[in-house]
């Protein structure tokens, strides 16, 4: 009887061998669980461990055996906590996450390996769990927004165009767009102050020389090297500028002094400048003979040819000799005065003209007279017409 009773303990233990000691509680994906206080009191285990030697769950690949246990060890189990911070407090000082919780923590009575130990209360910030999903996720952002906005400095700063797309997780891609915006406006504020600065950089080049030499530094940079083309052609289009009005001032000068030289060796644009002033001198040098030409004019009562240098001034004074009406009139006014035998006076307006006045209202003042002198004569001749008739009449009546 007795032997019977040691073949079936003995039995018992060879055939289950893993089965181990049978006692509650229920295991997590990798198959095991935490040893409960209860069965630790009854001996039955002393930590984490398996039943079945850590089967799997179904998934292709086998969990990770765990780590024997040691055999003194403090691990704790979530209800050696008295609240969810004490938790968090601890699986963040241990430094514990989804993939390493050795004291199994994540999947211990709630839902397992998933990054939030124990049971979770559903208005906690999950955050601040060290590992969690949302942490994860926050963290992304962050990282994400770091180097978005280090992308976006580098392309405004460049002028590129605006790029923000990026790769990984949607928390990560989000916060690398935000980055981005915010690193892009800066760059391109920078890049707007760099291209004046090229810019006047070209032009203080192009003030020192006419040919355009690149600074290899915005040889790689197309806007840049553009602004710096800019700055420079700006400078020539000044010099050029100054140049054209320095010619034409130069011909306008010798336009005045009737003295063509035209200059050569320099360009078309150049000569035409000089031509064109030369053109404005020679007429202001014409104006200035037709000029005198009409004020001589009201000085003269005919025309008389002038002592000049060339005779093309002779020619240009004749023609605003001839070209003045204003003297024709004052002619005509000083006549009628003569002829009506008004009292010479010579109005104000005509004093510049005193000597063609003096002159005509003289040719009036003759024209008077021979008038009168006539009219005497004819006053004669009626006299004697009616006398002669008297005597005929008188002869016929003595007849
Ligand atoms: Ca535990
Ligand atoms: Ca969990």
């Amino acid at each position: 009887m007795g032997k019977y009773l040691l073949v079936l303990i003995t039995l018992f233990i060879f055939v289950l061998p893993h089965q181990g000691f049978a006692h509650s509680g229920r295991t997590d994906s990798s198959g095991g669980h935490n040893c409960s206080d209860s069965s630790k009191a009854k001996g039955l285990c002393t930590g984490y461990h398996n039943h079945n030697g850590g089967g799997t769950s179904g998934g292709s690949t086998p969990a990770p055996a765990p780590k024997p246990a040691p055999a003194t060890r403090s691990d704790k189990d979530c209800s050696d906590f008295a609240n969810y911070d004490e938790v968090v407090a601890y699986w963040n000082a241990k430094g514990y996450s989804a993939t390493n919780d050795p004291e199994r923590l994540d999947g211990f009575g709630n839902v397992v390996d998933d990054g939030i130990p124990c049971e979770v209360p559903s208005d906690y910030d999950t955050a601040k769990i060290n590992g969690s999903p949302k942490q994860i996720e926050q963290q992304d952002s962050a990282k994400g927004e770091k180097a978005g906005y280090q992308k976006g400095l580098a392309d405004g700063t460049s002028g590129a165009e605006e790029n923000d797309s990026s790769t990984g997780s949607a928390a990560y891609q989000s916060g690398f767009s935000t980055g981005y915006s915010k690193g892009y406006t800066e760059g391109m504020q920078k890049f707007e102050e760099q291209k004046k600065a090229v810019e006047k950089e070209g032009y203080e080049a192009g003030k020192k020389q006419d040919k355009l030499i690149l600074p290899a530094k915005y040889q790689s940079n197309a806007l840049l090297k553009q602004e710096y083309e800019n700055g420079f052609n700006r400078a020539l289009k000044e010099k050029e500028e100054a140049q054209i009005a320095s010619f034409q001032e130069k011909g306008l000068q010798d336009g005045m002094k009737d003295i063509k030289n035209t200059p050569e060796d320099v360009s078309q644009n150049l000569i035409g400048a000089y031509l064109s002033g030369y053109e404005e001198g020679q007429q202001k040098l014409k104006e200035k003979y037709l000029k005198l030409g009409y004020n001589a004019a009201f000085t003269m009562i005919s025309y008389k040819k002038p002592a000049l240098e060339k005779e093309k001034y002779v020619k240009w004074y004749k023609e605003g000799f001839e070209s003045n009406k204003e003297v024709e009139k004052i002619e005509k006014v000083a006549y009628e005065m003569g002829l009506n035998e008004e009292k010479y006076e010579v109005p104000q307006k005509y004093l510049k003209a005193e000597t063609v006045f003096k002159h005509h209202y003289g040719l009036g003042e003759q024209a008077a007279e021979d008038a009168d002198e006539a009219n005497t004569v004819i006053f004669g001749l009626g006299i004697a017409a009616w006398l002669g008739r008297r005597y005929y009449v008188a002869r016929k009546m003595v007849a």
